[in-house]
């Protein structure tokens, strides 16, 4: 079998794209998915699940595999019991793997570390043993907000251990985001460090903290690994060091098998109100189905394979293809804790170089960025290692495709651009490295075992060639069981849109190509992906409004060609004034990155003296995507005031 080569019809349209990359022989012979799967899975959806769940060791084995007499909230592998860190952890010990590394640990100032499963497994104990001794009971939730050092997954691997349920805050967000999930979450600890490096820097961490659970009155104790000898302020009998506490505990430790029911985790997402939703895990289904798409979307093998998932543990990504698949399935990882460009801008290549990493994933707005650094950087490494990419966080442009698999991948390596989200634990839509023929652009189809549909508004599927709404139209493991706290808003967000077929509505748009491979168009919904992170358009006009100057603000993702969106606010200014000036636009910059974290500062903030909304006040983004995308204005008939476009266009033309 031959593969075309790079040279093809416009890159950048993917409707147009119909360049395919089937595997090699080679590669197919000898890879762990096989096209059989799918059959399998189609014949007997829960026989199969059965079979990927023996992956696992199972204390108790299951009675029934899927109880889902109480929809939406489903129940897989009723009556197992297992615990999970034994299955990431102790289980590869003792099958004699102790010695093989877990994982190869890069500090951004160039510290290493080298941890075995042996390393792992004490550290894991030790760390499991100092929370016992903090009187953390089963069922408590613990927040973990920390940069990427191994603590922290040492701590998420310690809380499942004992049926604690972690909540991890990405450590970029604020001290208010922190404060809102721990009060949500009602946690009792929150694991922290003293500062994390950023971009070849120290920046304090603590201080957030401090700030945070001033408010958070079920915060007993706070633990603080020293990772920049930062100084920090300290409260006696509140906080406590990582090493004076864990470093003294045994290295032994008997884990108890939980239900597969038991909340494993919470993970904070955003929604479309402004109010972030935490997601809730449990631990058989989501562990089984975490490690069979690690195994089978990138082909691991663990006795020769190098690993390395560029997500910050602080994502769902860094979740179930950091700590949870990967581990799961022995696997010896990167763990890198910086940024891509600290040093210099080939530190990836260098780090893929120097532990011959084989399989790379990661997410299109850094393919984007890395093409924008130039092709000359990563030439310069040897990337021969590698065998398998993947894309995950947004639709992955065939353009940014075709240059990571010639730059990359060498024009050999099968890409897997996978589709998922947090509500959905794990893979959902990919190729099969050695089994699919890749389209550039395209996730194309359902893995096996999983099922999804492209619908119109009623629900009824589309034909081939045709658009619609993504939904799941069948239960999967790895699914969310709920909003914690809230069942009420789980119903609502994901199960109404389609209430009468019974889907899961993902909140993106999809197409069918004529082949019957799915395509992701985007969130279809007032949620923004910044670089692959989701953002709601309500949060940051919360944010935007808390700000004493502003009147009312409306925001907006405008299309970006590095970060995929870039969030773009318009904002009218208490008592009319309509010349922001640019001290009081960056003001507002900051104080958006202040309330939510950076990765939420406007790209653009544009004083304005009106919003356009409809006649029952409903603000008309579409409008503003269009002046923020410098298009022409289109259909303005519904607006209360149809003039008001013509005042936003004039007054920014007069500002610029
Ligand atoms: C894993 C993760 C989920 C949203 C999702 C979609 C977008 C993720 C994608 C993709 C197109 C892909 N998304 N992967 N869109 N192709 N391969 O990113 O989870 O942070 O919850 O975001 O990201 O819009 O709905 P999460």
């Amino acid at each position: 079998m031959t593969e075309q080569s790079g040279q093809g019809p416009a890159l950048d349209n993917l409707l147009t794209e119909s360049r395919t990359f089937p595997p090699s022989d080679e590669f197919a012979a000898a890879a762990n998915a096989r096209p059989e799967l799918y059959r399998e899975a189609d014949a007997d959806r829960e026989g199969f699940w059965a079979k990927q769940a023996e992956r696992l060791h199972w204390d108790t084995k299951w009675d029934q595999v899927l109880d889902w007499s109480d929809a939406p909230f489903a129940k897989w592998f009723v009556g197992g019991k297992l615990n999970v860190a034994y299955n990431c952890v102790d289980r590869h010990v003792e099958s004699g793997h102790g010695d093989q590394v877990a994982i190869h640990w890069e500090g951004e100032p160039g510290d290493t570390r080298t941890i075995t499963y042996s390393d792992l497994r004490a550290e894991v104990c030790r760390t499991a043993n100092a929370l016992l001794e903090l009187g953390m009971n089963t069922g408590d939730r613990v927040a973990i907000y920390m940069p990427m050092v191994p603590e922290a997954i040492f701590a998420m691997l310690a809380c499942a251990r004992l049926g604690l349920t972690h909540s991890v805050v990405f450590g970029g967000f604020s001290a208010e985001a922190l404060r809102s999930r721990i009060d949500d979450a009602q946690a009792r600890l929150v694991i922290t460090t003293d500062g994390q490096y950023r971009r070849g820097n120290p920046a304090a961490l603590k201080p957030a903290v401090d700030e945070a659970v001033a408010q958070t009155p079920s915060i007993e104790h706070v633990l603080v690994v020293k990772r920049t000898s930062t100084d920090v302020e300290w409260t006696d009998g509140r906080d406590i060091w990582w090493h004076d506490l864990v470093d003294k505990q045994s290295d032994q430790h008997t884990p108890e098998a939980f239900d597969a029911e038991h909340p494993l985790y919470i993970l904070y997402t955003s929604g479309t109100t402004g109010r972030p939703k935490g997601i809730l895990h449990t631990s058989g289904g989501y562990l089984t189905q975490a490690s069979y798409t690690h195994f089978n979307v990138f082909d691991l093998k663990p006795d020769t394979d190098v690993y390395w998932c560029t997500a910050d543990i602080g994502w769902v990504t860094g979740h179930s293809y950091i700590v949870y698949g990967p581990l799961s399935n022995r696997v010896t990882q990167v763990v890198y804790e910086g940024t891509p460009n600290t040093p210099h801008e080939g530190r990836h290549w260098e780090i893929v170089q120097k532990y011959k990493v084989s399989i790379y994933y990661t997410a299109p707005t850094l393919i984007r960025t890395f093409m924008k650094w130039g092709a000359d950087i990563p030439e310069k490494f040897d990337l021969s290692s590698l065998r398998v990419l993947g894309s995950v966080g947004e639709p992955i442009n065939p353009e940014a495709w075709i240059w990571y698999r010639e730059n990359i991948g060498a024009s050999r390596t099968p890409i897997v651009d996978t589709w998922w989200q947090t509500e959905t634990g794990a893979i959902m839509i990919s190729p099969l490295p050695g089994v699919t023929s890749a389209k550039p652009g395209s996730a194309q189809r359902a893995l096996p075992g999983v099922s999804a549909k492209v619908v119109d508004d009623q629900g009824n599927e589309v034909p081939h060639g045709g658009g619609g709404y993504l939904v799941l139209d069948k239960p999967w493991p790895s699914m969310l069981r709920g909003i914690w706290g809230d069942n009420d808003r789980y119903r609502e967000t994901y199960w109404s849109r389609f209430a009468a077929q019974g889907y899961y509505f993902a909140g993106d748009g999809a197409k069918y190509d004529n082949d019957g491979d799915i395509w992701l168009l985007g969130r279809v919904d007032d949620v923004m992906n910044v670089s692959g992170h989701r953002i709601s358009t309500t949060e940051v006009e919360s944010a935007l409004v808390s700000h004493p100057t502003v009147a009312e603000a409306a925001v907006v993702g405008a299309t970006d060609p590095t970060t995929g969106q870039g969030i773009v606010a318009f904002v009218i200014l208490r008592g009319g004034a309509v010349d922001g000036g640019a001290e009081a636009v960056k003001a507002l910059r900051d104080h958006v990155a202040k309330e939510i974290g950076p990765i939420a500062k406007p790209r653009q903030v544009m004083v304005v003296p009106e919003l356009p909304k409809t006649r029952s006040g409903k603000i008309m983004r579409r409008l503003l995507r269009d002046v923020a995308e410098n298009r022409s204005i289109g259909d303005v008939t519904t607006l209360a005031d149809s003039s008001v476009m013509e005042l936003i266009s004039d007054g920014l033309k007069k500002g610029t």
